[in-house]
């Protein structure tokens, strides 16, 4: 009784003294929590009961999608298992408790194309209506995207009773994301993700309604993409050839999961800076710096003044353009380090010959441009980071800028959408960055269209990012960082902006975190307390 004193949260003390009597059956107040919180939604405490025998999630007689749609057939299943554990247990019976079955989950798509075999974009429809009543329960989205998102909020709204039934309530969901882009970074350089860890993760995603992996895969310390146009890149650049790269294959498997999960793949291929790894199998990519007036033997951001820097990267961005499918490739331009560039006599005579003076931003820029020009031919739009804005590069007008540094946040958001470009937002979300207690509240409170601007200008924020750099994290402690740490990002990102009370918040996400650990994913706690189903 002491542990369930007054300072308790109010959840484990509800859980651990409720009664085990038949009108104890848990109601959906208690027992559901939705993560992230839709839009609109209306509950009521008529309880339906799900027999995992016969209850179906199907196709609607006027979906304009049926059972050729591998993406919906995969997703149903996927689902099933989520409401009923993969062995089909029955609860007992208890049948004359509640008004009514519920029969089935009928999915309707209501557009011409459901988009079944397609790739989700920044344009995709993630809109749904669930309507929960007896005998049956219909979920309407215009795309499979919006489907995807509507299966998740259904088995959220999944709750067992005391005697391991399946009980959900009638219900009436009308729901949309707030933001278009919602992304998770993860880094495979600084150390490699086997890519059970990265599909763990996407599934993690699909749980919180994020829809961008920006795979931040290739940096300083290694190379794992195998490229088939420069295979010694990986052979070469990879802690390890054969054990530590992605081959074609791997990659393939990564954006089709993410696909059936209606999460796109945008990769990063950051230059000039952050190249060390790409130097092992390409010579004469990089800078030599100097000591003196001899070459000191190290070397630094790739080498901005050789024609044959400009052949490499046309050829290597034909084929990444190819490889993955999204319409955007990440270029990055972040965090470049002049010092190397300064001391090669080279790079000063063209300098001087360019006229930047002393300016290597310039420089800087001089590369980047030619690297934009040669991805735009590619058809592909691109992403990069702050700074390439911040030196007055010339962009295409769809380049989404990437807000990382965290100073001056709001000035930065003026200035990008002020210029008219897209931004989104990762400066508040730093997930490596760990510190003692509850940080997800931080995260959870930021709002970011809390900047000085039109509503123009608020509208070019088309969301933002949770970023998990690789420093410290590799497969043994990736998931329980992430997670639930970047759900607080997630529904920042997805539910209205009124959707702020850190207290409701804190109640949801315990169980939501307990749901992602029943679910297999090693979530850790918020804090004290348990779950009623353990990992284990
Ligand atoms: N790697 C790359 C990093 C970071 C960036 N780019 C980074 C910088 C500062 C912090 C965290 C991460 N590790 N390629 C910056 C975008 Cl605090």
């Amino acid at each position: 009784a002491a542990l369930l004193g007054s300072s308790a949260p109010g959840w484990i003390k509800k859980q651990a003294l409720a009664p085990l009597t038949v009108s104890s059956v848990n109601t959906a107040s208690d027992e559901v929590a939705l993560w992230p919180l839709p839009q609109k939604f209306q509950t009521s405490v008529d309880a339906f009961r799900l027999s995992s025998a016969s209850f179906q999630i199907v196709h609607a007689k006027e979906s304009t999608a049926g059972p050729s749609c591998s993406l919906l057939q995969n997703a149903f299943r996927r689902y099933y298992s989520y409401i009923f554990g993969n062995g089909r247990k029955h609860g007992k019976n208890l049948e004359n408790v509640f008004d009514a079955d519920l029969a089935e989950l009928q999915v309707q798509i209501t557009s011409a194309d459901p988009e079944c075999d397609g790739y989700p974009s920044l344009k995709s429809d993630e809109s749904y209506q669930l309507e929960v009543n007896q005998p049956t329960a219909v979920l309407k989205a215009a795309s499979v995207w919006g489907a995807l998102r509507g299966l998740e909020t259904f088995s959220q709204l999944v709750y067992e009773d005391d005697y391991g039934g399946q009980n959900i309530n009638k219900t009436s969901i009308s729901d949309f994301p707030r933001f278009a882009h919602r992304g998770i970074l993860l880094d495979s350089s600084r150390h490699y993700l086997p890519l059970k860890v990265i599909l763990a993760n996407l599934e993690a995603m699909a749980m919180n309604k994020f829809n961008v992996f920006h795979w931040h895969i290739v940096d300083d310390q290694s190379f794992p993409f195998q490229s088939r146009t420069f295979p010694d890149l990986s052979h070469k650049g990879a802690y390890h050839p054969y054990t530590h790269v992605y081959t074609p294959a791997d990659v393939k498997m990564v954006i089709e999961f993410a696909r059936m999960r209606g999460i796109r793949v945008l990769a990063e291929f950051d230059s000039p800076g952050h190249t060390f790894s790409w130097g092992k199998g390409q010579t004469g990519l990089l800078t030599p710096c100097f000591s003196g007036s001899s070459p000191s033997g190290t070397f630094g951001p790739v080498n901005p003044i050789l024609n044959s820097t400009y052949d490499f990267m046309t050829r290597f961005f034909k084929e990444v353009s190819t490889v993955f499918p999204d319409a955007y490739i990440h270029l990055g331009g972040d965090e470049v380090d002049f010092s190397c560039w300064k001391s090669n006599p080279d790079i000063q005579k063209f300098m001087d010959q360019q006229g930047f003076g002393q300016d290597y931003r310039k420089l800087e820029s001089y590369y980047i441009q030619r690297l934009l020009d040669i991805v735009s031919t590619t058809n592909k739009g691109y992403m990069v980071w702050q700074e390439v804005f911040d030196n007055g590069v010339k962009l295409k007008g769809d380049t989404v800028v990437e807000v990382w540094m965290n100073n001056n946040v709001d000035k930065e958001l003026q200035n990008v959408t002020g210029s008219g470009f897209t931004a989104i937002l990762s400066a508040p979300w730093y997930l490596d960055y760990i510190s003692y207690g509850q940080d997800w509240k931080k995260y959870y409170t930021v709002e970011p269209l809390n900047f000085e601007g039109t509503a123009e200008q608020k509208k070019l924020v088309i969301g933002g990012e949770a970023c998990l750099w690789g420093e410290y994290v590799d497969a043994t402690n990736l998931t329980p960082r992430l997670w639930p740490r970047a759900s607080a990002v997630g529904e920042r990102l997805w539910s209205d902006e009124n959707v702020k009370d850190v207290g409701s918040a804190y109640d949801r996400l315990v169980k939501h975190r307990c749901r992602m650990v029943r679910r297999g994913i090693p979530a850790e706690p918020l804090y004290i307390g348990f779950c009623p189903h353990e990992y284990s």
